[in-house]
């Protein structure tokens, strides 16, 4: 038996590099190995305000980008969150077993109310609960991740062991996977900051649509600073983010990487760097034009996902009431 694999990504903002190097590019390489389910979490997207007519957009793009990327609707179910009213049935339940206390503690939600002030709404607060249920619902095993998202999968983790120990064996407990290389791209623009698809600066992240001007651009005007070696250092964040990009796209190692740049300086990089950039998303590019040709057939593919997740959901979500004496 194959182990089982969730993870997803809110249909918003840009989807750049970093979501690529940190989740989508590894899921693909996973994908023979495991049992997979890939969703389009568009609930997850509705904790911040969202313009209607953008959100169904950012839907299609999203699943164009999984599909262009290389998953593989036959080998993986791709869904949409909310075709599957399971997820927040679950989540109400799983917003009864999660003390206000662990929630209090997720990092994200204070990085990212700190922005919004007083229009932050609950359900961002208490979104690592639709979270728990997205994955506990389909008795994952393997939760791959960037490491932004790991003390959600953790608190999932948590949720799953305390139902288990109060109604018996029910859940199965999900493990994050993080990448050694790429599971946290800095901006462009600051490499002091997680690279996001909700910060707007226009050079702060590459995304996977670019054109190969605006590549190029982007890469030549990132913050580095004053010295010239092109070599992997952490003191020096912006030349080595742009290094773990060149890394994870090429597959090669530090000391190659460091061999070929010897003696060049951060110009010479950075105009490799993007021709690599810009070849690496090339077939993706090509391959979402074909398959966003026609909208019906992404639609097509969202509704035959929801069919296979469907009654795994509604397994797991009859055995817990059943366990609770809901219903
Ligand atoms: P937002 O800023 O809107 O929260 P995001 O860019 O963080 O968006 P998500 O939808 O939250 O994107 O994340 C999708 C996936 O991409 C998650 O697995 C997340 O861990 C991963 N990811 C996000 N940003 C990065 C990054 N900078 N480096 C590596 N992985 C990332
Ligand atoms: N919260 C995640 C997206 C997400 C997810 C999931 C990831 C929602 N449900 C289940 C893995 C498993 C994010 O914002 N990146």
């Amino acid at each position: 038996m194959k182990k089982r694999v969730f993870s997803g990504i809110q249909p918003t903002g840009n989807i750049h590099i970093g979501n690529y190097l940190g989740a989508i590019k590894r899921w693909v390489s996973m994908q023979a190995n495991y049992d997979n389910i890939f969703c389009i979490v568009d609930l997850h997207a509705i904790t911040v305000l969202q313009d209607p007519k953008v959100l169904k957009a950012k839907i299609r793009e999203l699943t164009g980008l999984y599909l262009a990327a290389g998953i593989d609707e036959n080998k993986s179910i791709v869904f949409l969150q909310s075709h599957i009213h399971e997820h927040s049935q679950l989540a109400w339940i799983m917003n009864c077993f999660i003390p206000m206390g662990w929630m209090q503690r997720m990092t994200q939600f204070k990085e990212k109310s700190a922005k919004q002030k007083e229009t932050v709404s609950t359900g961002l607060f208490d979104y690592p609960a639709l979270m728990a249920a997205d994955i506990l619902l389909y008795k994952t095993d393997v939760v791959p991740v960037g490491e932004d998202q790991k003390q959600h999968v953790e608190l999932a983790r948590d949720a799953a062991q305390r139902f288990n120990n109060i109604y018996g064996e029910t859940f199965v407990l999900p493990e994050p996977l993080i990448a050694e290389v790429g599971a946290r791209i800095m901006g462009l623009d600051d490499p002091t900051k997680k690279m996001s698809k909700s910060e707007n600066a226009p050079n702060h992240a590459i995304g996977l649509l670019d054109t190969p001007d605006v590549i190029r651009k982007k890469i030549m005007r990132a913050t580095t600073d004053s010295q010239t070696t092109v070599i992997f250092d952490t003191t020096r964040p912006g030349i080595y983010n742009l290094l773990t990009i060149y890394q994870t796209l090429t597959g090669e190692n530090k000391k190659d990487i460091e061999a070929k740049f010897e003696g060049k300086g951060y110009g010479d990089f950075k105009k490799a760097l993007a021709e690599v950039v810009i070849e690496s998303l090339r077939p993706l590019q090509e391959r979402y034009k074909e398959l966003t040709a026609d909208p019906g057939h992404i639609d097509a593919i969202l509704k035959s996902g929801a069919d296979k997740a469907r009654p795994l959901a509604e397994k797991t979500l009859a055995e817990v009431k059943k366990r609770i004496g809901l219903g």
